[in-house]
């Protein structure tokens, strides 16, 4: 099976909504593969419910109100009709996470994050590179990325993150080789909850090497480190949340519309890696 169709099989479960989890959270009630979806009868189902302290006191600005009947917002999903509860919960649509509530996210329903996708090739490894930061809540290595503030552009969204974490010169980022949005949809995340996920929109910037070295970049805001990642299975297989779909799903996606901007020496070890 080519690795990325083994890492979408885990997507599409949403492994990591099930087995991963924020350090403030209760166990996750157990979901087996088999029982992910929620038109399978799993009668035995009783996840705990948590609620954040932080999202249930009413001065959180970015929070919604516990009682879900005072929201003012459209609750809908980049995944297509929302289910809801007889108590007119959402339902998360890609099954059943073992909590329910909101658990440390803001909305109910999906919460809208972006992520900003730069890369470049290595001439010297013959590698595709990401820009990832380590993030300060779990440790991990991801894209750059965040939460949608209120009357944001997707761009905006990107740009300012790649600030408060990256401290990037968004000049630095114009004529890029290539930029694309790869991809808009259910995000895969440990804070997800039968009732709140997060929801995300990739761009894809491509740019040169000696433009990717020439960068400066200090972490900041939720970011602890930041670094070139070389893209290997083992990195990919690490990243937090979705991100190791995502960026196979976006280095495919520019090798496919894209053949000529790609080193062939590059390519042809990027297919063999990951076939
Ligand atoms: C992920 O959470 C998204 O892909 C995005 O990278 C991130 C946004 O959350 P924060 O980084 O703001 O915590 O699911």
């Amino acid at each position: 099976m080519p690795f990325i169709d083994h890492l979408y099989n885990n997507y599409s479960l949403h492994t990591k909504s099930r087995t991963r989890k924020h350090a403030s959270y209760p166990k996750r009630f157990l979901v087996p593969d088999d029982k992910v979806k929620w038109d399978i009868a799993f009668p035995e189902y009783a996840p705990i419910e948590f609620n954040a302290p932080i999202v249930l006191d009413p001065n959180t600005p970015w929070a919604d109100p516990q009682d879900i009947t005072k929201i003012t917002h459209p609750i809908f999903s980049f995944e297509g009709e929302i289910k809801f509860t007889e108590n007119k919960w959402p339902l998360n649509p890609f099954g059943r996470t073992g909590i329910c509530g909101r658990g440390v996210v803001g909305k109910w329903g999906a919460n809208f994050a972006v992520d900003g996708i730069i890369t470049t090739e290595n001439l010297s490894t013959n590698q595709f590179q990401v820009l990832t930061i380590t993030r300060k809540d779990t440790g991990e290595i991801a894209f750059p990325g965040g939460m949608v503030d209120p009357g944001e552009s997707i761009i905006e969204t990107r740009n300012r993150e790649l600030q408060e974490e990256l401290s990037l010169n968004m000049a630095d980022l114009v004529n890029p080789l290539y930029e694309e949005i790869i991809f808009k949809g259910y995000a895969d995340d440990p804070r997800n909850t039968d009732n709140a996920w997060m929801e995300t929109t990739a761009i894809h910037t491509h740019i040169a090497y000696e433009k990717a070295q020439s960068l400066k970049l200090e972490a900041g805001d939720d970011a602890v480190g930041h670094q070139w990642t070389d893209i290997t299975k083992e990195a990919v297989e690490n990243f937090y949340g979705t991100h190791g779909y995502v960026i196979l799903k976006a280095f495919y996606r520019l090798i496919e519309s894209n053949p000529n901007l790609v080193n062939p020496k590059i390519k042809e070890v990027f297919l063999q890696f990951f076939k």
